[in-house]
């Protein structure tokens, strides 16, 4: 941290991290009359859409769902050019959210907070910035994002490389131009799928280093039809409401009737055949009810699209490769793609297996896996993130009781429905561990929880309250909830980001709330009504009469 400090004054609110959620907690606080500041460590706005420049880049819901529902104009102005949002298209739909709502003048950029302390004497959080910031505010809100601590391994020799690497979510702002090179990528989740084939156009020969092959669906990717534009427009706010009413947040899908098991083989196949035609994720896993609960069920909708690789990569080997095997469908983020598997026909494609053959070194030239060597001028690592937890923990967060997150989050995250830590007074999350955040239409979760937080302290306000913390039992019986629904479903089974099983050495917790949006909708709804059941309120006076009894 910088030797040189200087303190920036109190605000009602601090808020860190300016993507889609700061951005929207900067407008709605703002509405109350809170003063706020925000700090963000990118240079702009956006977060996941400010970092995340590689080839290929692109959302996995369609853009007319992913987009802020709080203001109608907003939202009946803005055009978006295709079915899916480009991350240049989606990255410029923030700028000028932030332009129109006037949010820049309360953020400082390039600014990373480095700690935030809780001081009971006065209810307040000191933040420190790697700028040297000293600023205090009652309410400290984190929107630090899901997916924003890249993650590199560490692969002996790297420092050796003579050629060019890049990780996909620090992407250079001015583009890579692959042209004539010899490429690796290593990772084949999201980020990988998606610019593998845009890399391989480029590259002269394109190595891909697989050590788990994922599913993929056709994302079928289209300008947008301007009859769906106006058929959208014209009912978004009801599509809004209708999206809480749903298990993923994302409105305009039937849901499904029955299970996989009460089709004949007939039917199955014509279902999935429809839904592979239509393409989409969401739309794909409500096939039938029960694709994620049921192993028989998934087996049915794992083995088609298998069958779907094998038919589309003409190498039988490489298919063999690509056919996922080790986990359920649905229960990894499952990746939309445009031309992924068609990819691995061109002749200047090859598949190395690291799974069976894994990688021993980076060389000055390349990289050698225990089988064998590979000549790279560059390479892309499409590794992942330290999901749902890096941010927080990254920075010390710790309270003058003794708390830190890095101890109370020892043995994975323990929250009040993602929303607050008991021990942790004042501290708000946004999409935090434990809700369905990342199981879910992001931009709608973001702002449920911003609204239930923006609620939250309005309802301090009105009662001269001064103090917000979750109870240890409230907390207790959250976490327990968590992990009770996600063993009725089949997600436990993978080795995923979800269970912190990208991470060596981070226990392995389902993080994310598999309830369903709606369920989870409604009872944080519940819990307001009930006048913040599972919180305990103070004001300083109170605070003091209590240390003296
Ligand atoms: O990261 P990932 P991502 N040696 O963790 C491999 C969202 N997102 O950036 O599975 C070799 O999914 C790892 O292998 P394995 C979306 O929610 C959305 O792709 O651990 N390989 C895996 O193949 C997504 O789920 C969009 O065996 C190593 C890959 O790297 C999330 O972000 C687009 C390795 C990492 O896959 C993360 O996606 C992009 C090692 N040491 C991202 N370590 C859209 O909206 C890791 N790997 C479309």
């Amino acid at each position: 941290m910088s030797e040189r400090t200087s303190d920036i004054g109190k605000f009602d609110a601090i808020i860190v991290g300016t993507g889609v959620g700061g951005l929207y907690a900067i407008h709605r606080l703002r509405k109350l009359g809170l003063s706020v500041r925000a700090f963000e460590a990118a240079g702009g706005v956006g977060g996941t859409w400010y970092w995340n420049r590689y080839p290929g880049c692109r959302c996995d819901v369609e853009s007319l769902e992913y987009s802020y529902s709080f203001s109608d104009e907003l939202q009946q102005e803005w055009h978006w050019p295709e079915r899916y949002g480009t991350q240049p298209e989606i990255l410029r739909y923030i700028n000028h959210v932030a332009d129109r709502f006037d949010l820049r003048r309360d953020i400082e950029f390039n600014t990373r907070v480095k700690e935030a302390a809780f001081d009971s004497d006065t209810n307040q959080w000191t933040v420190r910035t790697d700028k040297g910031h000293i600023a205090t505010a009652r309410y400290c809100i984190m929107a630090t994002g899901n997916l924003s601590t890249p993650r590199q391994p560490s692969i002996p020799g790297l420092a050796s490389f003579t050629g060019k690497w890049y990780h996909t979510g620090l992407w250079p702002h001015e583009g890579v131009d692959f042209t004539g090179l010899r490429v690796g990528v290593i990772g084949t989740g999201s980020s990988g799928v998606q610019s593998i084939p845009i890399i391989a156009k480029q590259a002269k020969h394109l190595y891909v280093f697989q050590r788990t092959a994922n599913f993929s669906l056709p994302a079928r990717n289209m300008p947008m039809p301007p009859d769906k534009e106006r058929a959208h427009k014209a009912e978004y706010a009801a599509r809004r409401r209708a999206a809480y009413d749903t298990p993923f947040g994302i409105a305009g899908h039937p849901p499904p009737v029955k299970s996989a098991l009460e089709a004949t083989e007939q039917e199955r196949q014509h279902a999935y055949e429809a839904k592979w035609a239509e393409g989409g994720s969401i739309s794909f896993l409500y096939s039938y009810t029960d694709l994620l609960v049921n192993q028989e069920s998934n087996d049915t909708a794992s083995e088609f699209v298998r069958r779907k690789i094998r038919a589309t990569v003409k190498n039988p080997e490489t298919a063999e490769m690509l056919c996922p095997n080790n986990h359920p469908i649905g229960t990894k983020r499952l990746i939309l793609d445009t031309d992924y598997y068609e990819t691995y026909n061109r002749d200047n494609v090859t598949l190395v297996d690291i799974r069976r053959k894994p990688i021993q070194e980076i060389t000055p030239t390349g990289l050698r896996t225990v089988a064998a060597e590979y000549e790279l001028d560059a390479i892309v690592f499409a590794t992942g993130f330290d999901a749902m937890t890096g941010a927080l923990k990254e920075i010390d967060i710790h309270t003058d009781a003794g708390l830190s997150i890095q101890a109370t989050w020892k043995g994975g995250p323990r929250t009040y429905l993602g929303i607050m830590m008991a021990g942790f007074p004042n501290l708000f999350m946004i999409t935090g561990p434990q809700s369905p955040g990342v199981k879910s239409q992001m931009i709608l979760a973001c702002e449920q929880h911003v609204d239930w937080i923006a609620d939250c302290i309005q309802h301090m306000r009105h009662n001269g309250l001064t103090r917000i913390e979750a109870e240890q039992e409230a907390e207790d019986w959250w976490v327990q909830h968590n992990n009770e629904v996600a063993a009725r479903t089949l997600y436990p089974l993978a080795n995923s980001w979800y269970m912190g099983a990208n991470i060596p050495g981070k226990p392995r917790v389902f993080m994310p709330y598999v309830g369903g949006v709606t369920a989870y909708k409604k009872k944080c709804d519940e819990v307001a009504a009930n006048g913040y059941q599972g919180f305990r309120f103070a004001t300083i006076l109170q605070d003091q009469r209590a240390a003296a009894d």
